[in-house]
């Protein structure tokens, strides 16, 4: 088959950047389609780490202005991997420019710029996406198979969280690289926009919209040192965070994100609850969904551990043999696939701008609901 080359153009080369660097090198040894991605340049202020990321992923050619790479005819695909304050304009100059654009969670800082974002980007009927790998996972995929289905029935609960304990040290800098998450200027929220919008954005695709929050949000640390304005300066970001919510088909929520939870790195769970039928999934265990079915017969019935790793469970058939499981690097690998697969068939790949400023609304409406005390629509 020939296949139309998809040049890519990747800002950022953090931990982000190296999840979809991976991605785009491996998507083509392990899925199908009629695009072929190809890592054209990589662009970030450190022209020399810059440089040393290139080699290290076979990329030819390094820039430090980001407005180069989007202003260059070579170029087909912009990839936004840097700090969220960056997010905004790279997507509006990309998709003026043409450009398909692709980009990290959460979208905007806040609504306001995601909406700018999703405007520019249909304005401009340009391909996008937003990167919520989690929704590729394997055992993830299958629950949202198994709720499509009815398999769950009526559903009347969610339960999600998303537990760090990164932060909890108060000499840790806010500020500058890796530390950018603290700072609310560059990341707009703390585990509002950095966790539970993970949570969130699962949670509307296997439950459907969530209709009205109601959060509180704690700062632990108030001061930290600043790595770029240097001094002790206020952390305005909130550290911890967990609200209620009530979904539209009308069941009832509860949602936990914090960076001080000791002994927890990255605990994503989630449990879901329906009249026939029950989830539970934990990312430290990712190829495996907990699935109790009140239909089994009464002497045998009891949660069953599914090992999502055969032939016919999602994504599955890609891999290797029914038994062996897949990793966290994969989900991104999914994510550029399904994006190909869309742009195969001419079928947007989930989550578009569109469906990914829902996630935004609905923490914003979070954290207005910490500040007022009150319910808030989240729509
Ligand atoms: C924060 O520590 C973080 O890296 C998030 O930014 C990612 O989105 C999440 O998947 C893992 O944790």
């Amino acid at each position: 088959m020939t296949k139309k080359q998809l040049r890519v153009g990747l800002i950022g080369y953090g931990f982000m950047g190296r999840t979809h660097a991976n991605a785009y090198t491996s998507v083509g040894h392990f899925f199908e389609s009629g695009h072929a991605p190809e890592l054209t340049a990589v662009c970030a202020r450190d022209g020399a780490r810059a440089k040393a990321f290139a080699e290290q992923w076979g990329i030819k050619s390094v820039e430090t202005d980001w407005r180069k790479i989007v202003a260059r005819d070579d170029i087909d695909l912009i990839d936004i991997a840097s700090p969220n304050d960056t997010h905004e304009e790279i997507a509006i100059a990309a998709a003026q420019a043409g450009k398909m654009v692709v980009c990290e969670k959460p979208l905007g800082r806040n609504a306001t710029e995601s909406r700018a974002m999703v405007d520019a980007v249909e304005k401009a009927g340009v391909a996008n996406m937003v990167w919520y790998n989690y929704r590729r996972v394997p055992a993830v995929t299958l629950a949202k198979q198994l709720i499509d289905e009815g398999r769950l029935g009526r559903i009347f609960h969610y339960r999600a969280k998303f537990l760090q304990d990164w932060t909890i040290a108060a000499d840790l800098p806010q500020g500058g690289e890796g530390l950018w998450r603290l700072d609310k200027d560059v990341a707009g929220s703390g585990v509002t926009g950095d966790l539970l919008a993970h949570c969130i954005d699962t949670a509307m695709w296997l439950n459907g919209a969530i209709d009205s929050v109601s959060g509180m949000t704690e700062t632990f640390i108030k001061e930290r040192t600043h790595t770029i304005k240097g001094g002790m300066q206020k952390v305005t970001i909130d550290d911890a965070c967990a609200f209620l919510a009530r979904f539209a088909n009308g069941s009832l929520a509860t949602f936990e994100a914090t960076r001080y939870a000791r002994g927890h790195k990255a605990l994503y769970t989630l449990e879901i609850n329906g009249e026939n039928a029950s989830i539970f999934w934990d990312l430290h265990d990712l190829h495996r969904l907990e699935f109790f079915d009140h239909k089994d017969e009464g002497r045998t019935r009891g949660w069953r551990s599914v090992h999502v790793t055969d032939g016919d469970h999602p994504y599955m058939d890609h891999w290797w043999v029914p038994g062996l499981q897949i990793g966290y690097e994969h989900t991104f690998i999914h994510q550029v696939a399904d994006f190909l697969k869309g742009l195969d068939e001419g079928k947007p790949a989930a989550p578009t701008f569109r469906e990914a400023l829902a996630t935004d609304l609905v923490t914003d409406a979070v954290l207005k609901s910490a500040e007022t005390g009150r319910w808030e629509k989240a729509t």
